[in-house]
Order: C-alpha cells, then structure tokens, then sequence
C-alpha cells in the first residue's frame, strides 16, 4: 500500500473515532445501572435457624432445647430442630439436611468433639454461618464462626477445688464421667485432673453417658469392686448423680459417707444438696438461646464474631442455699 493511501486510511479511521466520540458526548448518557439496593437488613422474623440437638439425655438437656424452642417462638424466628439421639451421625444427616434447605444458620451442639471437619466444610461452602454451641469442636476455628458454651475446663477446676475442700486430708476419689469423647466429659476431666491435691487419688473413672439410667449401674459396680474405699465422687452431672445417689443408698450408705461433687445446678442437683447427698453443685448453664439467636442474627446480616470463644459466666452452688434458691431455677 502506498503512503498516501495509508494516510488516508489513518484519517478516515480517526474521523469516524471523532464522530462516534461526539455522537456520544451529545446524546444524554445512558442512565447508570441503578446502584444494587442496600441488601436489606434481615430480622428475626426472616431468619430460619437449624437446630440439630444431640440428644434428650438430661435434665440440662430438656431446658436447653426448651430455651431454644421459646426463644425462637418470642422472636418470631424459625426453628428446625430434631433429636439426634446421641448419634453424631444423626446430627451429621439433620445438618446435611438443613443445608439442602438453605437454612440461614446452623446452630450446632456436637455430641463429641472430633469427625466434624467434612459437614462444616459443607456448610461453609453453602454460605451458612454456623455457631458452635455448647460442647466445643476439635475442628479448626476456621470452620465456625463462633462458639457459645461453657468452659468445661474451669467446671472441672472448680470441681476439684470442692473436692479438695471436701476431703482436706486426702482420700480415694472415683470420677463418673459424661459421654465419652463429648468436650464437657474432656473438659471436665482435664480441669479436675489439673486441681485436684496430690494426696486425693482417682481410683477408677468409667462414663455414664450423662443419664440416670446409666450412672446408677457404674456407680453400684464401683462400690462393689472398692466397697468401703471410696471417700468422694466427682460425677460429671446431675443426672448420674441422681443414679449414683440411688445406688449409695441401696448400698446402705448414709448421705456424707462419700462426698459428691457434681456439674450443672438442675433442680435434681439442687434436691439432692437439700436431701445432704451432694455437697457441691459447679454450675453449668443451658439458656443459651436467647444469645444463639442474637448472633445468629447478626451472622445472617453478614457481620462477623470476636473473639470466637464466647463464654457463659457460672458459678457454683452450695447446699446451705440450695432450699432458699430452689424455687427460683429456671431447670
Ligand atoms: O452437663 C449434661 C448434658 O454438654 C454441658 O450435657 C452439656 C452437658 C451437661 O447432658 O447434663
């Protein structure tokens, strides 16, 4: 091509740019796409919340889901909820289900602490928030946005600082302890081991899944196999400790005799303080929907939790008050 030929070419090329840029710079410019509207805040009464519970084993466990169930009907927020029976994989398939149904939050109390890495992958990459509850994980933080619960640890502390009162100049102590491989009996286990005086000695320790109808036959093997040994009991909560008082009585013991330490503070625990059987009751507290569900909503507005360990303020309870607050507990 010749030179000239490219020339023009060149200017033709830079007249049509000029034209087209003028023609739009005239012509009113197309309106900007309407900025997306503010995602809308979302309230109580657009949330839905899975509420995959492990099990109806305790009295603590009743008020829990009792606190759950109120909670969400106060707020008008809706609740997905089902028993899975002390079965992790029960709470793995109600949470898998609550996926698939694009719940906005998944409130989880896991039965053990390990196998949840895989759901909670799942959940993560639906999009669901999910709030640890309770009992802890052994999953990598990473995976959850938060966990409410107690500090199963300090209850097992605090457990042994009253058995160390208890029994100043010693003794042999045997350990009932809750569902095996659950973040409360692990917790529970460890606080106590950490406190407890060196001249008290754990003599055996078996789980009674945190049920009366468990408790009671570990606790009549134990004192059948340590028959007069036994100066005090750290049991993990009180509806094994309402089975091992059944089984201390049936042995003819009078209340005393052993020393009874246990977990949760239930109107249970609290009779058995009255009736002289326990002598301290390490408080741990079930109400935690009303907390669950304010976090729950400001995890579905997108907001974020820190720290991620959110934990209940307790306190123990002793027998010389138990009559006067009995009326007053909620469970
Ligand atoms: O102590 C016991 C229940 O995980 C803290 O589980 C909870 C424990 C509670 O069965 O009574």
């Amino acid at each position: 091509m010749k030179f000239s030929k490219v020339l023009y070419l060149l200017v033709a090329l830079a007249m049509i740019f000029v034209v087209v840029g003028c023609g739009a710079s005239t012509t009113p410019a197309p309106a900007a796409p309407a900025a997306a509207p503010a995602q809308a805040k979302l309230e109580y009464k657009d949330l839905t919340v899975c509420y995959p519970q492990l099990g109806a084993e305790s009295d603590w466990r009743t008020a829990n889901s009792a606190s759950f169930k109120e909670t969400a009907e106060q707020l008008g927020v809706k609740l997905v909820f089902s028993d899975a029976q002390q079965k992790q994989e029960n709470q793995i398939s109600a949470m898998r289900a609550c996926i698939q149904q694009e719940v906005d939050v998944i409130a989880l109390p896991p039965v053990v602490e390990d196998g949840w890495d895989a759901v909670l992958t799942e959940a993560q990459d639906a999009g669901i928030p999910v709030i640890v509850v309770d009992r802890s994980v052994s999953a990598d933080e990473s995976l959850y946005a938060a966990h409410i619960g107690s500090d199963m640890v300090v209850e097992g502390q605090r457990s042994a600082n009253e058995m160390n009162r208890l029994l100043p100049d010693g003794g042999k102590v045997i350990e009932l302890s809750g569902t095996t491989g659950s973040g409360a009996a692990n917790g529970r286990a460890e606080g106590f081991r950490m406190n407890l005086n060196d001249n008290i000695e754990i003599i055996d320790s078996q789980t009674g899944n945190f049920t009366t109808a468990e408790g009671k036959p570990v606790m009549e093997a134990f004192l059948k196999k340590y028959e007069g040994e036994i100066d005090g009991a750290f049991i993990h909560n009180d509806n094994m400790a309402i089975g091992a008082v059944e089984a201390i009585k049936a042995a003819g013991l009078k209340p005393g005799d052993i020393k009874i330490v246990s977990v949760d503070g239930t109107r249970g625990g609290f009779q058995l303080m009255i009736d002289g059987w326990v002598q301290a009751d390490v408080e741990c507290n079930p109400l935690l929907g009303p907390q669950v569900m304010e976090m729950a909503l400001l995890l579905a507005n997108g907001g974020t939790v820190e720290p991620k360990e959110q934990l209940t303020n307790e306190t123990i309870y002793y027998p010389e008050e138990a009559e006067a607050l009995l009326p007053e507990r909620q469970y």
